[in-house]
């Protein structure tokens, strides 16, 4: 009676440890961030200086700590939670960048770009930024459990924590932010 049920019970233990593995690691935690992983954040456009952040050059910038916030994804199901982040607000960014407002009504007509490395995109309106409660809940992550973020979210991301779909505008692997005035 020891052969069948230690074999049972081997491959049980393995199934509750695959099981386990699975339930920590991100799905971008593998291969799917290969070569993808943002190593720098370049805030851009039409700006009056370039501002480049590395984890190492974060700088003068204020890092807050990140409340705890359920992800969701695009149709409102609940993907996971946030937590143990800091973060720089992207206003900050923008201000020391300084985007450019040549005429009276620019700013209005100006939005502002998140890409990551693989393309993926969140677009915010000046307005949006600088003129709602959206705004302030705008952040560049920058830190997790006191280091920088791992491989599946790249060093940078980005959150919107005031939005009721927070999935869609957490861009893992944040490489560019572009402010540009639309035609
Ligand atoms: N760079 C990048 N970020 C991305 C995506 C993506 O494909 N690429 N998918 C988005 C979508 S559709 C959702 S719902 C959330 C899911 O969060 P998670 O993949 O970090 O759990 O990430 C968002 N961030
Ligand atoms: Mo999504």
């Amino acid at each position: 009676m020891t052969g069948p049920p230690d074999n049972h019970r081997r491959r049980l233990c393995g199934l509750l440890a695959l099981g386990s593995t699975m339930a920590v690691a991100h799905p971008a935690a593998g291969g799917e961030a290969a070569g993808r992983v943002s190593l720098q954040l370049r805030v851009g456009g039409r700006v009056q200086r370039d501002v480049l952040l590395t984890p190492e050059t974060l700088g003068d910038f204020a890092k807050v700590t990140i409340a705890d916030t359920p992800l969701r994804g695009r149709t409102g199901d609940a993907l996971r939670v946030l937590s143990g982040y800091s973060g720089i607000r992207l206003t900050d960014l923008l201000d020391k960048a300084q985007i450019v407002a040549r005429d009276h009504n620019d700013l209005k007509k100006t939005i502002v770009v998140a890409t990551a490395t693989d393309d993926y995109k969140a677009v915010f309106s000046w307005n949006e930024l600088y003129n709602t409660a959206i705004g302030e809940g705008v952040y560049v992550l920058v830190t997790k459990e006191g280091k920088p973020l791992g491989d599946e979210e790249g060093r940078f991301a980005l959150i919107s924590l005031q939005d009721s779909k927070t999935g869609p505008r957490h861009v893992r692997w944040l490489a560019d932010i572009r402010a540009t005035l639309v035609d």
